[in-house]
């Protein structure tokens, strides 16, 4: 993830015109600057594949404070289209894009800044616009003092001596909704994960735990997954990881390859933009043998890495469950499949399904051990335990403690339920469950983050047809557990 995407460009706008509109607060500021004035900076990015980009837009005002602001611009190619923004309310109309301001990032003081972006499609070129208003206003750059000439060869480079220097106080009232990524947020915090001996570390080099939620099949409950949803996961569930599981077969990947990759690299990039780690999950199930589907993964692992390359919060988890095969194949996968990831990825944390559906052997009468005596020939690999807590219980809970002591753990999928997705949750053997992970610092992704009406979805019936996804009124008994367990203070080390 250290090198910069193929296909990064980068473009600061300090060209246009400023327009005549003023905006109070002047009593603070310096009797030359007799005049208040708008002013603001954009930069434009773009990450483009074929056909697909996503775009990152950072607006500073560098006018007067501002409430709320409209943010205008328009597409140069006719082919541009605007599919699905974040941070922003965003519309196009013709070729013209405005996104307008929510209420965490409306208020913008004098040289503050804030990131907004949309993933779009292009059918021709995908040039960047080259010139954007802020209410209205063309951002130049600079404000422009009332005694300067006319505004249209403002000095981009130099700023008025009278600008104030750009100091971004604190807002007077906490975020409602999502914080823009940044100080806070779990990849903020963290960064580039790696492991360390048996533990996955942050930045710091600190053992860490993630908790956080997976998605249901993406083919069945893509509808879950919207704005809205990520937010109240981001936010309200105050969720580390997201799971992004996308089905092999059953409708899933093998149906239509372009189309589901493309999907899951949106659900990557609204994780990205509420700085939640994404972990994408190559969910084999049946077959249980993952070289049944080898060619596929190398060809989904080197799409997904290649678009990724460049972000710090990308997790591979790169066979589900295998199930009926030995180590030796699944082994034999692994080692297939992560250099393919590691040419466009190096240091990215890539997981390792294990035997009889990442029970690390138990559930065919193994364990732990043959993969202690023949690991994957990679480092920085963690391998996979998945739990129903229902049905699996205190031998399995057993194996886990022995087997942390000598492997790297992630729990990337449990229910509070059982093994078949349904039924009721057995809190108190999930409680025992999440206590020896606490403990042990083991990251989890619970199963699942939808409305299915199903004793393991954290939702009701329904919700994904409306727009609420916060509290607990929308959530199922399992959905209220897991929120709680997973919106408690993650503290995590920062030294
Ligand atoms: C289940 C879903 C259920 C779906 C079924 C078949 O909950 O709605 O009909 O898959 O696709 C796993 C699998 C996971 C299963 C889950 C519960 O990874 O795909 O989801 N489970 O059965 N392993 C153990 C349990």
């Amino acid at each position: 993830m250290k090198h910069p995407p193929r296909r990064l460009r980068r473009l600061l706008v300090t060209a246009g015109s400023v327009g005549a509109l003023t905006i109070g607060a002047l009593a603070a500021m310096p009797t030359t600057n007799a005049m208040a004035a708008p002013g603001c900076s954009v930069t434009y990015t773009t990450n483009s594949w074929s056909g697909g980009f996503t775009a990152s837009v950072t607006v500073t005002n560098v006018g007067d404070p501002v409430s709320n602001w409209t943010l205008g611009f328009s597409f140069p190619d006719a082919g541009q289209r605007l599919d699905q923004g974040w941070s922003a309310t965003w519309s196009q109309s013709g070729s013209a894009v405005t996104a307008r301001s929510l209420s965490w990032n409306g208020s913008l003081a004098t040289g503050a800044s804030t990131n907004i972006g949309f993933n779009g499609t292009f059918t021709g070129a995908n040039p960047s616009p080259t010139s954007f208003t802020l209410n209205g206003t063309a951002c130049t750059g600079a404000t422009t003092p009332p005694t300067t000439p006319p505004p249209t060869t403002p000095p981009p480079t130099t700023p008025p001596p009278t600008t104030p220097p750009p100091t971004t106080p604190p807002p007077t009232t906490p975020p409602p909704t999502t914080p823009p990524p940044g100080g806070s947020t779990p990849v903020a915090i963290n960064g580039q994960l790696r492991v360390c001996g048996v533990n996955l570390c942050n930045q710091y080099g600190r053992p860490i735990q993630l908790r956080g939620m997976s998605t249901h099949g993406i083919q069945w409950f893509d509808h879950c997954y919207n704005n809205a949803s990520l937010d109240a996961l981001a936010t309200d569930w105050r969720s580390d990881v997201f799971r992004i599981a996308m089905y092999v077969q059953e409708q899933g990947y093998e149906t239509n390859p372009t189309r589901f990759t493309n999907r899951v690299n949106e659900l990557v990039e609204m994780a990205t933009a509420r700085g939640m780690y994404a972990m994408i999950d190559f969910h084999t199930l049946t077959p249980g043998d993952p070289l049944y589907n080898l060619e596929r993964a190398k060809t989904f692992f080197a799409a997904v890495s290649a678009r990724h390359a460049g972000k710090n919060n990308v997790i591979y988890e790169i066979a589900n469950e295998p199930n009926g095969v030995s180590w030796a194949n699944i082994k034999s996968y692994a080692d297939q499949v992560i250099p393919v990831i590691r040419a466009n990825d190096p240091d990215a944390v890539v997981i390792v399904g294990t035997r009889a559906w990442s029970s690390l052997g138990v559930s065919e009468g193994s364990d732990h051990t043959e993969i202690v005596n023949n690991p994957v020939n990679a480092s920085n690999v963690m391998y996979a335990f998945h739990f129903y807590a229902a049905s699996h219980k205190d031998n399995y809970r057993a194996e886990v403690e022995r087997a942390a002591a000598r492997l790297p753990l992630f729990v990337t999928e449990f229910g509070t339920v059982d093994y078949t997705g349904d039924g009721a949750a057995d809190l108190v053997s999930s409680a025992q469950w999440l206590d020896l992970l606490d403990r042990l610092r083991i990251g989890y992704a619970n199963w699942t983050f939808s409305d299915k009406a199903e004793g393991s979805a954290a939702l009701r019936p329904n919700t994904c047809n409306g727009s609420t996804y916060t509290g607990t009124s929308v959530l199922t008994p399992s959905g209220v557990f897991m929120r709680d367990r997973i919106r408690t203070p993650d503290n995590f080390p920062t030294s």
